[in-house]
């Protein structure tokens, strides 16, 4: 099939204004959130239903053309974008959400809906998403369950895995597999969804799911403190998490990046009293007010001036901005290079300032601004100033991680930024292991090519802004 013939059956397809081949219909969905990678697609193709991904998938294999499943594109490692000449798939047409079962606390929804509008759904039947993360209002259900994604309340629910009852997905060659509603309780066979969580896009498209909520919590606190370096607030983060059983999110940034949001986000300092490293702390609760416990907390830790806790949901909202806009305030600074890592919480501290002299000596010129969920071991470290297609900076911080005992990829996956590092990482065995899966499921490697696994990504594509 040549290309033409392969874009007139994706017409036929999707629907002729639902296969994109203008270059200016296109370019939203060529370059990624950071702004770092970019290609250009043959086509942008949006089907309107799960039959209608089999016949664009039964195509795309047909014409041996490459295919990037693309939700929100809010990942930031470069996954969801063309390398060059791939069909990109947009999944967000397929954003139904069905009614909330307000018993059982499930809800089976496209995987094109996002996850504002499915936290919206579960709490007017009294639920919760068990994952919540700053792209809420952009990021699809689809794309979170193919990155695993983490976020803020990993500590109390787990990553996007533990939420999957069901899914329904279609393979390489156009065949559909489900396992709707899907049961807590299912040894039937090879758990299918959980290998599709944290796939990346490369095994299957997801193109449904059903979700189990968590009771919605009404009670909610959250509070600031400031301190005098990282080791101090990580050995705080532990006491608060031994003595606070109600605790619902644990982060941590640092007084380079509070500056930033400070800038870039038109958000006040929470106390004049600055300090070099801040946690927040947010407690929740089902049947109790936890502003009183938090705040004792707080008080224990002798923090002086430089505290801060709000109970109402505008002050709630104003202190969660000081973390949640670090992500928007450093790209409005350059095109960042991110490294989502995990260490041992005994290494975090340590991991957050060696990673800072590593980018130094191999940059001086270059600013790091380290952020992140500090009970799950997890760090942002964001460095500013390199070239983008430079990876020198990149290398130095993973190498670190390594020798740390941490994994190169904490939330956020390996995408075509980190594929150099996954058997580094994960080692040979294991690695051959994956691409034993790949083959199996994909078997003419049309599914997201040059992701997870090496191939000649940094040639078929552009990296740079
Ligand atoms: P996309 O970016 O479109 O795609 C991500 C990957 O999934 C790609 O490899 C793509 O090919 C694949 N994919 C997408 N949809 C499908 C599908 N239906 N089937 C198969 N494969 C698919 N991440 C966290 O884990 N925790 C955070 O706290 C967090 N905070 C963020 C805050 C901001 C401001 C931003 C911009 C990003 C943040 N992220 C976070 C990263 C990002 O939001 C998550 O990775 C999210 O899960 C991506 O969802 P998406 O729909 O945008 O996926
Ligand atoms: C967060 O925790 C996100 O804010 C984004 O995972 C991390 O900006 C980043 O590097
Ligand atoms: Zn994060």
């Amino acid at each position: 099939m040549t290309h033409e013939e392969l874009i007139a059956t994706l017409r036929a397809a999707v629907g002729e204004r639902h296969c994109l081949t203008d270059p200016d219909l296109r370019a939203t969905y060529e370059t990624d959130w950071s702004r770092r990678f970019s290609g250009s697609a043959l086509a942008v193709v949006r089907p309107g239903s799960t039959a209608e991904v089999a016949a664009v998938l039964r195509a795309c294999a047909t014409a041996g053309v490459g295919v990037v499943p693309q939700g929100g594109n809010t990942g930031l490692v470069g996954g969801s974008v063309p390398r060059g000449g791939e069909a990109v798939v947009s999944l967000t047409r397929l954003d139904a959400i069905e009614a909330v079962d307000a018993d059982s606390g499930e809800v089976a929804v496209g995987a094109g809906a996002t996850l504002s509008a499915v936290q919206s759904a579960a709490a007017a039947a009294g639920w919760e998403v068990g994952v919540d993360l700053g792209a809420r209002d952009t990021a699809t259900i689809g794309g979170m369950v193919a990155t695993n994604a983490g976020g803020v309340n990993v500590l109390r629910h787990g990553p996007m895995r533990r939420q999957m009852l069901g899914f329904e997905a279609v393979l390489a060659n156009g065949a559909v597999i489900s396992r709707m509603p899907g049961m807590p309780k299912d040894n039937t066979g090879y758990d299918l969804g959980g290998l599709l969580a944290g796939s990346e896009g490369t095994l299957a498209i997801i193109t449904r799911a059903n979700l189990r909520l968590v009771p919605r919590l009404a009670h909610r606190a959250v509070g600031v403190i400031g301190f005098a370096d990282a080791a101090s607030a990580v050995a705080a983060a532990g006491s608060l998490r031994r003595r606070l059983g109600s605790i619902n999110a644990l982060e941590l940034f640092t007084d380079d990046g509070l500056s930033l949001v400070m800038r870039h986000a038109s958000v006040g300092a929470p106390f004049a009293a600055r300090q070099p490293v801040y946690l927040l702390i947010e407690a929740a609760s089902g049947s109790e007010d936890p502003t009183d416990a938090l705040a004792a907390e707080l008080q224990a830790l002798d923090p002086g001036d430089s505290a801060a806790i709000a109970s109402d949901a505008a002050g709630r909202h104003r202190l969660w901005q000081l973390r949640e806009r670090h992500t928007e305030a450093v790209n409005a600074e350059g095109v960042p290079h991110k490294l989502d890592v995990s260490v041992p919480l005994s290494r975090y501290a340590e991991l957050i300032n060696r990673a800072a002299d590593a980018v130094r000596h191999v940059d001086p010129a270059a600013r790091t601004i380290s952020y992140g969920h500090v009970a799950d071991g997890n760090v942002h470290v964001n460095v500013l100033g390199p070239a983008p297609d430079d990876h020198a900076v990149d290398d130095a911080v993973l190498e670190l991680v390594l020798e740390l005992g941490g994994s190169v990829s904490a939330e956020h996956g390996i995408g075509v930024a980190k594929v150099d590092w996954l058997v580094r990482d994960r080692g040979e065995a294991a690695v051959h292991a994956m691409r034993a899966l790949k083959r199996a499921w994909d078997p003419s490697g049309i599914l997201n090519p040059g992701v997870l696994f090496a191939r000649a990504v940094r040639d078929a594509g552009s990296i740079g802004p």
